[in-house]
């Protein structure tokens, strides 16, 4: 689907071109069109079914890395082979995979098939996910291979495979969602990690659903939501032990459904008898009256849902706590009906069919299992190799990493689209296991703190560069569309794949071509349990994406699941009873608080690429602990003072933001950043869960300490790591009008190539109140007019308060207030404001103040917007 525009009549002026393609970033996969040709690529929103033409920071933005000046172009090689202490220098091609090739042959020789590894990510296309699981077997016949999804979603595969005999994260499109009368979301945090999809969370509470939300922090999601429970961290599984517990003895389960489509609902029954809520207060925090609200909410519903995400299930017992909410549902009789069921909201872009292909350590293509006889026959056979050749299962990922360069681990790594170095568990262990390793070789597109370590570093092609297939949350096949062309002489990763084939003396086996690789996906996928047999690039064209399972050339595809049988042997889902263990790590005296960690919106995961974003930088500049006002006070912390945290692995420092939003006995921290502000330097990689080899990212023991006042710097990373600002680029292409609201039919009225420009209305201005309802203009530099012939979208308001009262903050549109927000004492504010919000060329938009008469401090404000 790509619309070339004939050249204009202007001498010298060439073509421009504009290719519908998907966001690179989470799984919800937004629809965008990129523009490119003669001048730095463009991009809009599409109006495809899950983003509907919105986009959140992060995708507006991501088309201002493909010409980074950081941005990798030629393959980097140590000055001097073999020593990592020298600099990395750029090199040919040749030069470089010589230097892989020679060190896999090496390797292999010396110390066996098996040490030589490869580490993969959600990121990468089916294809290139499909070939390096191939790879990984039939070139380097090693079982050492596993990815980053270990620490995503394996949790909740791994329950929903016990549960189902299929993990496909959410069963049903996300527009399922917005006919939900209940939807209880735990450890999920959409309003920030996918903000565009909250359109079908409001679509529904504007008809009246009620919306629940566990989080132990009052998230932007928790704000919409009629109820929010608060639990410490690593308590959701007694939490759905207790609600079940409460359904059983209020008469509240659905015996028929229970009787007719699940097993072992008898044992469960007993399990949760010991979780009577007043003990489960204890555990959780939860209060006995929202328990039992929740319950009720969800038993009485005509529809209802329950989703989990990270927070839920990024514990050493994160498969079971999945397990628990799924034995809710399945009492309920949720799974399976129209409208209702359980879900998880997978994360990275390609997270779905990242995990179905083959890159898991025990896993072949289309889910099946390594160890099973029969899938390696059918595999072996679409490979052309002999079955016995395959090697058996290997390593969980942590326990890959953690092996590195010991006896019997891998001793040459190859790593493709992960940044273990900031994003694994106990991350400093993790880096002296890399040194440790004779040989590691990165594919990125920038030099991330895991390539900075590196023997040799392979520039790939980024998201707009290349063809392939990604799998969204729902499970939706759908088109990755090159838009440019990537940097002379870049590969894509399938490519680069397929030449070290070649050089290893399998390149028989392997293509560099995207359709050629899927339509050898399809044949090895055919049969099993994520099939893909029945889809085509020209299937998803026409159809707009496919669901799997789609069996055969005329299947329609499966947008719902389970509606007649699950997929165990006898059609039944399985109950299985499961219990609350404590967390592995308790406050204590030396560490007293409880640790969590996440995301914030600006930023995405190892920040390899939201940290060089310019726009982005500008947002979320540095990283933040939130600590609850009572906590800090005790701390004698102030907003933004330097804190430092120290768990049994390791210290960080962070800027502290103090939020009431937050339960007092717990701290916050987010994952982006590595260096001296490593949320993953605190964490603890000693307690993986035994079903899916997560560890436990989500709860470990901390103490807190005031460094500094907030003028401190946080040591940085290391220099490469450093965001530097974009070059400035000119748009050559006239301004077209704003993209408008189009319905779902029809996907072309987006794709005016416009340039999009963020625009932010920020600073610390001083504030004296004259009353809470006598508002008044902050600062004249807080205003700001939508150029004629723009249109300007209200991105995010953030807000800090130094005063001890409540103050308001107005958006104001043409004099007109649009929205207020409220900043508490000494507090602060993130609002993700609706990206579908137009405001049209001509509109004056500014910030006031209302604070109480008399009242004097400062205020910080941030008001992101984007214009286009
Ligand atoms: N902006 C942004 N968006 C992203 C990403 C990103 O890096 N940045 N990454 C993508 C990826 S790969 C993923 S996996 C998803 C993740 O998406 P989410 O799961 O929504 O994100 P998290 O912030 O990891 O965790 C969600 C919430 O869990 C809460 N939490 C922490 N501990 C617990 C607990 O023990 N119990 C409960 N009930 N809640 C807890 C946290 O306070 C947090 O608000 O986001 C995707 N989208
Ligand atoms: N403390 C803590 N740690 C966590 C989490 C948490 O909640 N808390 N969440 C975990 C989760 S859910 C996840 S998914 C992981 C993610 O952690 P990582 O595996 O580190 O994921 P990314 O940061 O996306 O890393 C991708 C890297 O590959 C590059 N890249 C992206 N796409 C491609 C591609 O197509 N080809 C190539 N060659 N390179 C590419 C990027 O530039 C980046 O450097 O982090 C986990 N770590
Ligand atoms: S929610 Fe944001 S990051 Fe995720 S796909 Fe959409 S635009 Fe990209
Ligand atoms: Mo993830």
């Amino acid at each position: 689907m790509s619309a070339p525009v004939p050249p204009a009549a202007v001498p010298g002026v060439r073509a421009t071109r504009t290719t519908d393609t998907h966001c690179p970033y989470c799984s919800l996969q937004c629809g965008m069109a990129v523009t490119a040709g003669d001048r730095p690529a463009t991009l809009v929103p599409l109006d495809f079914p899950t983003n509907r033409g919105g986009l959140c920071s992060k995708g507006w933005s991501s088309a201002e890395l493909l010409d980074h000046p950081e941005r990798l172009t030629r393959p980097l090689v140590r000055a001097v082979a073999g020593d990592r202490t020298s600099p990395l220098v750029e090199s040919t091609w040749d030069e470089a995979l010589d230097r892989l090739v020679g060190a896999i042959r090496r390797t292999q020789a010396t110390s066996g098939n098996d040490a030589v590894g490869c580490f993969g990510g959600g990121s990468l296309t089916n294809e290139q996910a499909y070939q390096f699981g191939k790879f990984a077997r039939v070139a380097l016949r090693t079982s050492a291979i596993d990815y980053n999804g270990r620490f995503c979603m394996s949790s909740a595969a791994g329950a929903a495979n016990r549960a189902f005999g299929l993990d496909r994260g959410l069963p049903f499109p996300l527009s399922d969602i917005a006919e939900a009368d209940v939807v209880v979301l735990v450890g999920s945090n959409p309003a920030d990690t996918m903000p565009p999809a909250m359109q079908w969370f409001d679509a529904g509470r504007e008809r009246g659903a009620q919306h629940v939300v566990v989080d132990p922090r009052r998230t932007a999601t928790a704000r919409n939501a009629s109820l929010h429970l608060q639990p410490l961290p690593g308590t959701d599984l007694a939490l759905a032990n207790g609600l079940l517990h409460i359904a059983i003895a209020e008469g509240l389960v659905d015996t028929d459904y229970v009787a007719a489509r699940t097993t072992g609902f008898a044992e469960v029954r007993a399990g949760v008898a010991a979780y009577w809520p007043d003990r489960v207060e204890r555990l959780t925090g939860v209060p006995v009256p929202d328990q039992r609200r929740t319950v009720f909410a969800l038993a009485r519903a005509d529809k209802a849902m329950i989703l989990t995400a990270r927070g839920a299930e990024q514990h050493r017992s994160g498969t079971d706590t999945a397990q628990a909410w799924i034995n809710l549902a399945l009492a309920l009789g949720l799974p399976g009906r129209r409208g209702s069921g359980w879900g998880t909201v997978t994360g990275q872009g390609n997270g779905q069919g990242g995990r179905e292909h083959g890159q898991k350590a025990d896993q072949l293509p289309g889910y099946r299992s390594l160890a099973d006889a029969a899938a390696r026959a059918h595999v072996a056979a679409v490979w052309g190799v002999d079955p016995d050749d395959l090697p058996m299962p290997g390593r969980s990922a942590f326990e890959l990493l953690d092996a590195l360069g010991t006896d019997g681990g891998v001793r040459t790594l190859l790593v493709l689209a992960s940044n273990v170095a900031v994003s694994a568990p106990d991350a400093r262990r993790v880096i002296s296991r890399l040194r440790d390793l004779d040989f590691l070789a990165v594919s990125d597109f920038f030099l991330s703190e895991t390539a900075e370590l590196a023997d040799v570093v392979l520039p790939s092609a980024m998201w707009a560069e290349e063809d392939g297939t990604m799998t969204n949350l729902e499970g939706r096949v759908i088109r990755r569309r090159k838009a440019l062309d990537p940097p002379d002489g870049v590969p894509d990763d399938l490519q680069l794949l397929a030449t070290l084939a070649g050089r290893l003396g399998a390149g028989r086996h392997f293509s560099g071509d995207p359709e050629t690789v899927f339509e050898e996906l399809r044949r090895a996928s055919a049969g099993g349990a994520a099939d893909y047999s029945g889809i085509s690039y020209r299937r998803i064209e026409e159809e707009r994406g496919v669901f799997w399972p789609c069996p055969a050339d005329d299947h329609p595809g499966t947008p719902r699941l389970f509606s007649e049988r699950f997929a165990t042997p006898d059609g039944r889902a399985r109950f299985v009873r499961v219990e609350h263990v404590d967390a592995h790590e308790r406050p204590d005296a030396e560490h007293p608080y409880v640790l969590t960690t996440g995301r914030v919106l600006a930023q995405y995961q190892s920040g390899t690429q939201t940290r060089r974003t310019r726009s982005l930088q500008l947002v979320a500049p540095t990283p933040r602990a939130e600590l609850h006002p009572d906590l800090a006070r005790a701390l004698g912390i102030a907003q933004d003072d330097v804190v430092e945290l120290t768990t049994r692995r390791g210290r960080a420092r962070f800027h502290a933001s103090v939020t009431d939003t937050i339960r007092p006995d717990v701290v916050f921290v987010p994952f982006h950043w590595g260096g001296g502000a490593s949320a993953n330097a605190l964490t603890d990689a000693g307690a993986l869960d035994p079903v899916s080899g997560m560890p436990a990212f989500k709860v470990c023991a901390v103490a807190v300490r005031r460094v500094s006042g907030p003028e401190e710097r946080i040591p940085p990373p290391p220099a490469a790591a450093q965001p530097r600002p974009a070059a400035h680029r000119v748009a050559v292409a006239p301004r077209a009008h704003p993209p408008s609201r189009s319905t779902p039919t029809d996907p072309l009225t987006r794709r005016t190539p416009v340039k999009s420009t963020p625009r932010f209305l920020q600073g610390v201005f001083p504030l004296t109140g004259e009353g809470l309802a006598k508002p008044g203009p902050i600062d004249p530099a807080l205003r700001y007019t939508v150029p004629a012939g723009c249109s300007a979208q209200a991105l995010y308001f953030r807000g800090g308060n130094s005063t001890g009262e409540l103050v308001y903050v107005l958006l104001v549109r043409d004099g007109e207030p649009m929205r207020w927000f409220p900043i508490g004492a000494k507090a602060d504010t993130h609002v993700p404001l609706r990206v579908v919000e137009d405001l049209v060329g001509g509109s004056v938009v500014e910030l006031h103040a209302a604070a109480p008469e008399g009242v004097t401090g400062e205020i910080v404000v941030d008001l992101g917007l984007v214009e286009v």
